[in-house]
């Protein structure tokens, strides 16, 4: 049993069309209701009107990605109850459309960070880059976070501030620009001081009062899912640890452990992306999968390359640190034994070719996403068949 190949689409204005998925060989296709504000009810109706566009492109809308949990729910304060309230609503009528897969995740203010989306690779393509220095010297000098001093050591302050002296202004506006993108789906990025307030309505919040935010969402909204029968895919932190002074507490897999055993739910599931966890050198991403294959309802693969200074960048699909053979192997087995076919996305690509004129969402270029596909899709029907 093969994956079920599918690409992120971000809805109607996406450069990307649905026509170039299709092409890409996907069957199904993983997007969102982007234009209803976060914590408001995804009517059945809105939901059908996007169904039928991917239906008429000839493929089958199998995946949310995201249902956002809105920041009152994070922070469990202001309309978090009417907002949960809204997304199990919202979880019945994404089932009563037949959606069953829905993805999530719980990262306070910011979702994935990147310090740079046009690093030039040595053949000239572009891939998204995080710079551990770049980050600290935004969080310093460019955001200016007040308590940010007393986090980072004597030494990481002063690379930082060289670091941010050997680029020119052009240079700096464009880091400020590129880790305040924030959200994917929407072309608003931050300004430093929403960011801020933002970062203020966090204090108080550490990990373990975040944790309990989570569970107690899980708690509320799990049951509802499971009667419906929805599978809940949270995503993992990117990149895996806390940033900006801000808890991340889907990091690791001790995270994903404690989170799947509070709710113990086969709808209380994992979108296993092996690039987030894989930034990390002690996530085990084989054996983080050998030990949660029972709770994986999506994947994200993708591979980053780490250095030895806490840089990554987004690798090619079988290159980087991640052993993406190792991955499908242990994936065809967990499908086995599941008799599932679990949907799978190339996560974020390279900027190429005719793609290096586009504008895409950064990470979702077409070309790039359809050279990891095909080399991913590769690897699984030569598996499939030695596994035979
Ligand atoms: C980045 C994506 C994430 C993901 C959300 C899920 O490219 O993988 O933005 O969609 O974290 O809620």
């Amino acid at each position: 049993m093969l994956m079920h190949q599918t690409m992120r689409w971000y809805g109607p204005q996406d450069v990307v069309k649905l026509s170039d998925i299709r092409q890409a060989g996907c069957a199904g296709v993983v997007t969102a209701l982007h234009h209803i504000p976060v914590g408001a009810v995804w009517t059945t109706d809105e939901i059908k009107q996007r169904k039928k566009l991917i239906e008429d492109a000839g493929m089958t809308w199998t995946v949310v990605e995201s249902l956002p949990v809105s920041e009152d729910i994070k922070k469990q304060n202001g309309q978090y109850l009417e907002h949960i309230a809204n997304y199990k609503t919202s979880l019945q009528n994404l089932a009563a459309c037949g959606i069953e897969v829905v993805t999530y995740n719980f990262m306070p203010i910011l979702d994935w960070l990147r310090t740079d989306i046009a690093y030039t690779m040595p053949d000239g393509s572009k891939a998204l880059y995080f710079n551990r220095l770049g980050f600290i010297a935004f969080d310093l000098y460019l955001l200016k976070r007040p308590g940010a001093k007393e986090e980072h050591s004597l030494t990481d302050q002063e690379a930082a501030a060289a670091y941010l002296n050997s680029l020119n202004k052009d240079e700096q506006e464009q880091l400020f620009r590129n880790l305040l993108l924030g959200l994917p789906g929407s072309d608003e990025a931050f300004t430093a001081q929403q960011v801020l307030d933002a970062l203020e309505n966090y204090a108080g919040i550490n990990a373990d009062t975040l944790r309990k935010h989570l569970v107690y969402f899980l708690r509320e909204v799990v049951p509802v899912a499971e009667a419906a029968g929805v599978k809940m895919a949270i995503h993992p932190d990117d990149p895996p640890y806390p940033v900006l002074g801000l808890p991340r507490i889907v990091s690791t897999e001790a995270d994903a452990a404690f989170l799947l055993q509070s709710v113990d739910s086969p709808a209380n599931g994992l979108c296993f992306c092996t690039g987030s966890y894989g930034a990390r050198a002690d996530n085990d991403i084989v054996a983080m999968l050998k030990r949660f294959g029972d709770r994986v309802h999506f994947l994200h693969l993708r591979n980053t390359k780490r250095d030895a200074e806490g840089n990554f960048y987004e690798a090619a699909h079988l290159a980087g640190d991640t052993d993406m053979y190792a991955v499908i192997k242990e994936v065809l087995q967990i499908q086995q034994r599941r008799n599932i076919s679990i949907p799978m996305r190339p996560d974020h690509g390279h900027q190429m070719l005719d793609d290096l004129q586009k504008k895409t969402y950064p990470g979702y270029s077409a070309i790039g996403r359809l050279k990891g596909l095909a080399e991913l899709r590769g690897v699984e029907y030569a598996l499939d068949k030695m596994m035979r």
